[in-house]
């Protein structure tokens, strides 16, 4: 069992329990508008709430590096982090490593002082804390009339100084997540799950051991996809298609997004989407991959699992203890 992953959720909620500090990771809880009419899925509630949240950079036994919301409990990918515009966090970021760390986000809104790099000196130093402060808007009208956008989108945390100036080395060695932003009214998902194409990993594993991701027929899917490192990449999945826009969802028959099944995707990148686990294709082991070609020979592929309601999946034996643990791990 990789316990640095094992079950991030329900250790997100456990934090929660413990410290009184709301939990981030667990959409139902947090994020949910009241509930809705019977069948219809669940959506964001407004957003405008201040929020707080303890995190860690800390070394993995492996010598990866990884950020966690419970000392000795960090991950690759770090924990979801996960607002609605309009909402503040305030991140305590406890670094429990021998060398400087950084919290950079994408995305979101920081003044220079929560920068998270080495050139503005927002850096954290072994040892230390820093409260980083990230805020979000709604989208509205400039007083010159033109549009501004809102925060919300599939966006991501990295650090930026451990091994240069830009955070090579940290990147490298796991330290980045997932920061979904939602717009009141978003449709929420059932399940979540975060694929990172770093250099030619998946979420820093190694190539025979990939990340499998389970689910149900039915269950409404959110894939976060981030890709870091050197190399571009085309993140495909089988079965399942999305819409190319801000929520990976069609607004309704006029809206004109292109349908994908497949997306290039190069360093710090990301984008995210809903599907309907086996809609019109029915339950098996459906493979992701990158569809570069020698990439995915080497390695960059995992599988979507999609189960029956009884819980087996058509063709597929998790017979093999380590993709059953990968199985299991992710399964939230
Ligand atoms: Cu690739």
């Amino acid at each position: 069992m990789d316990r640095r992953s094992f079950n991030r959720r329900l250790v997100a909620g456990g934090a929660a329990a413990a410290t009184g500090v709301t939990s981030l990771s667990i959409p139902s809880a947090s994020n949910a508008a009241p509930a809705p009419a019977k069948g219809a899925p669940r959506t964001a509630r407004a957003g405008g709430r201040i929020r707080h949240l303890k995190l860690y950079a800390e070394k993995l036994a492996d010598g990866q590096m990884g950020y966690g919301l419970e000392k000795g409990r960090a991950t690759i990918p770090g924990p979801l982090i996960e607002l609605v515009e309009g909402d503040t966090l305030h991140i305590e970021f406890e670094n429990l490593m021998d060398v400087p760390v950084s919290l950079h986000p994408h995305g979101v809104d920081y003044d220079i002082a929560n920068d998270g790099t080495k050139v503005s000196r927002s850096h954290v130093e072994p040892g230390t804390t820093r409260t980083y402060t990230w805020r979000t808007h709604i989208p509205g009208r400039r007083p010159d009339g033109t549009w501004r956008p809102g925060s919300a989108g599939y966006w991501h945390y990295h650090d930026h100084v451990v091994g240069t100036d830009h955070g090579t080395g940290g990147i490298r060695k796991g330290l980045y997540g997932p920061l979904v932003v939602r717009r009141k009214d978003d449709i929420l998902p059932d399940k979540q799950f975060t694929i990172v194409f770093n250099d030619m990993t998946i979420n820093n594993r190694p190539a025979a051991d990939p990340p499998n991701f389970l689910a149900t027929v039915g269950d409404r899917v959110e894939i976060i996809m981030i890709t870091h490192g050197e190399y571009y990449h085309t993140f495909h999945m089988h079965g399942h298609r999305w819409a190319d826009n801000r929520t990976g969802l069609l607004s309704g028959p006029e809206d004109v997004s292109r349908v994908i099944d497949n997306k290039i995707t190069g360093p710090a990148d990301s984008f995210g989407f809903q599907v309907i686990a086996g809609e019109h294709v029915g339950p098996g082991a459906w493979m992701y991959h990158c569809h570069v070609q020698s990439h995915s020979d080497m390695g960059m592929a995992g599988l979507f699992l999609v189960a029956k309601p009884d819980g087996t999946i058509p063709g597929h034996e998790p017979h093999h203890p380590t993709a059953g643990s990968a199985e299991g791990e992710h399964a939230h």
